[in-house]
């Protein structure tokens, strides 16, 4: 089932030639509107011009988070601040977080490419799509949104949270296809087992779950307990949101969206462009986007690229699910999670060395978050309740600056340990990801 056939199967060759009008497009209109690009380019003495195969992006230099987090908060838009209807939002690697802005017609596009997605894990305008993604800033809950309202789905926008209320709905509204991210979902499972529902039973035709990473084991976990078919969903705030790359029944790779994002890999050290295939960064660029064109953008995911044709019959690229980062962010409980912003928080209490560690497990279902911290000398030997009220004081800058509610546990000086060859462990990560 295809939402968008003509487009879905077009020849790589027609593809191209459309990708590269698209680029050529997309670079003059930020050389010409956005200051960030043509200060870069003329400084790169690259120029709208230049590009005159899809090959030739390799020119232009990378956009990072950091270049995104400068421009803060609307310096990236590309059009008047009017025609910017919608704004997301996510963590930056330190201080401020990076803005993504939308345009009616991004709106629509956002919309299309999740609903082709949906078409695909076989959901149509029948369906009913309960969808627990979180509702706010982050982009899972308004770009899951908008796509099953173009597919002309039920749309359930229950967000995350209330488990028991969840299950109760998806049992008395007959939902047919749950979204979420795979931990909440292995939770909502277990919940709705102790509420005496079996989800096997709900008569689900497809979930679709993403926006962190998991393991092929998780997936089948997944399958089994709610007895239907789990599909990869990516995306990232910066370049749109969900539905940059979703899976097809092939379950083999995301198919990405090339009409609207064109996907390089690139050695995470060198820049250099990598062969399909070979496992990298993923560089991704707005090719379709008005609001805020995002070119060459470094996603620090770790994946590899394939274009041979799916068996589905799609003949867009496929990414690897993501296997790592290139950096030290982590996902906890769906949200992206920085040391850098630890740190950061750490610096603003007295009485605390540098030093820490970030120890992520999941005991049961959930993700949880230690911090250790060095107390310093002279306050560690003070009352416990000293002790205790700079541990809540931590915990409450933390959770200010990332939004996530942590253990926070001061150790005696000198008790973490120190690197003698150069780079720090500061996170520990003990939920076995890759
Ligand atoms: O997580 C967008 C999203 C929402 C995707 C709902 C899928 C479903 P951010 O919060 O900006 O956006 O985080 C983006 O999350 O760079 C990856 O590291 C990670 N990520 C997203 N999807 C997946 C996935 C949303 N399917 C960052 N598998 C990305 C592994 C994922 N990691």
């Amino acid at each position: 089932m295809m939402w968008n056939e003509e487009i879905e199967t077009m020849s790589r060759e027609d593809l191209k030639e459309l990708q590269l009008k698209k680029l050529q497009k997309t670079v003059k209109q930020a050389f010409d509107k956005v200051p960030y690009y043509n200060k870069k380019y003329t400084d790169y003495g690259v120029f709208p011009e230049d590009i005159e195969t899809l090959e030739d992006i390799e020119k232009l230099p990378f956009t990072t988070k950091d270049d995104l987090r400068s421009a803060y908060p609307f310096g990236m838009f590309a059009v008047d601040k009017k025609e910017i209807i919608e704004v997301h939002s996510s963590s930056g690697t330190t201080g401020k977080p990076v803005v993504s802005g939308y345009t009616q017609k991004d709106l629509d596009n956002w919309a299309e490419i999740v609903a082709r997605g949906f078409k695909s894990f076989g959901i149509g305008d029948e369906d009913i799509i309960q969808n627990t993604h979180g509702y706010g800033l982050f982009t899972g809950g308004f770009g899951v949104h908008y796509g099953a309202l173009k597919l002309g789905a039920t749309v359930v926008p229950i967000s995350t949270g209330q488990s028991r209320r969840q299950v109760e709905i998806m049992n008395d509204f007959g939902t047919t296809c749950l979204i979420f991210t795979p931990s909440y979902g292995l939770y909502l499972g277990e919940v709705a087992l102790e509420e005496g529902i079996d989800p096997k039973e709900i008569g689900l035709k497809a979930i679709g779950f993403g926006a962190e990473m998991w393991t092929e084991e998780m997936r089948q976990n997944i399958e089994k307990k709610f007895n239907t078919k789990a599909y990869n969903i990516y995306g990232l705030t910066e370049i749109m949101g969900p539905g940059i790359g979703m899976e097809c029944p092939a379950q083999n790779g995301l198919h990405i969206a090339e009409d609207f994002v064109y996907p390089e890999i690139i050695d995470s050290n060198t820049g250099k462009t990598l062969d399909e295939g070979t496992k990298g960064e993923l560089v991704l660029t707005n090719i379709d986007r008005e609001g805020m064109p995002i070119i060459r953008f470094r996603t620090k995911d770790i994946t590899a690229l394939h274009y041979d044709k799916c068996s589905c019959g799609r003949t867009f690229a496929r990414m690897d699910r993501i296997t790592g980062r290139a950096d030290d962010m982590i996902k906890v409980k769906g949200v992206a999670v920085f040391p850098s912003q630890i740190e950061k928080a750490l610096l603003k209490v007295s009485g605390v060395e540098p030093h820490y560690q970030i120890i992520v497990t999941r005991p049961g279902l959930m993700d949880e978050i230690e911090v250790k911290v060095e107390a310093s000398p002279d306050i560690f030997s003070d009352a416990i309740k000293d002790m205790v009220q700079i541990q809540k004081k931590i915990g409450d800058y933390i959770q200010n600056e990332i939004g996530l509610a942590v253990k926070v546990t001061l150790v005696a000086p000198k008790s973490i340990p120190r690197t003698t060859k150069g780079k720090v462990q500061h996170v520990i990560d003990k939920r076995n990801l890759h």
